[in-house]
């Protein structure tokens, strides 16, 4: 049951950690900072699927790169449910690029690269309803 002013976010836990086996360790994260998993699954997203989540990113030079690193292994999409869970989640995760993520973040803990950087968060309210249906219909 969802609680009157606690939001949803999702993320995904990217191959380059899947990969290394740090699923659980930054799960964890979260969970010590009281967000709770709602939804968390496996997958291998295909191209078409990655690209339409990322379709945002449609025309950037980066975007073919995403989508063929995105496919390249499995992945773990994240349903997460707390107080200004969107913010809050985001700052855990750190900077986009991990070179510049604040200590103890996801990113600059394990992110490798700006493309291989351990996680994705959505970034707004309304970006997280939409990724939050995309993986996981019946939580919307
Ligand atoms: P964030 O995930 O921090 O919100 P976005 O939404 O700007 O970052 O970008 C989505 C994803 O695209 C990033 N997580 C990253 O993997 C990749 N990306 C963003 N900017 C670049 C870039 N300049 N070069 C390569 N990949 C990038």
């Amino acid at each position: 049951m969802r609680c009157r002013g606690l939001e949803r976010t999702l993320i995904i836990v990217k191959p380059d950690a899947v990969g290394r086996r740090l699923t659980g360790r930054i799960l964890s994260l979260f969970e010590e900072n009281d967000l709770r998993i709602v939804g968390v699954k496996m997958v291998r997203l295909s191209e078409e699927q990655a690209g339409e989540f990322y379709a945002v990113h449609k025309d950037k030079e980066f975007y073919d790169n995403l989508v063929s690193y995105m496919t390249s292994g499995e992945c773990v999409p994240v349903a997460l449910e707390g107080a200004s869970a969107v913010a809050r989640v985001r700052s855990l995760c750190g900077d986009t690029d991990p070179s510049k993520a604040e200590k103890g973040t996801v990113r600059a803990s394990y992110g490798l690269s700006i493309t291989m950087n351990s996680i994705h968060a959505s970034d707004s309210p309304d970006t997280a309803r939409r990724e939050v249906g995309f993986f996981f219909p019946d939580l919307v």
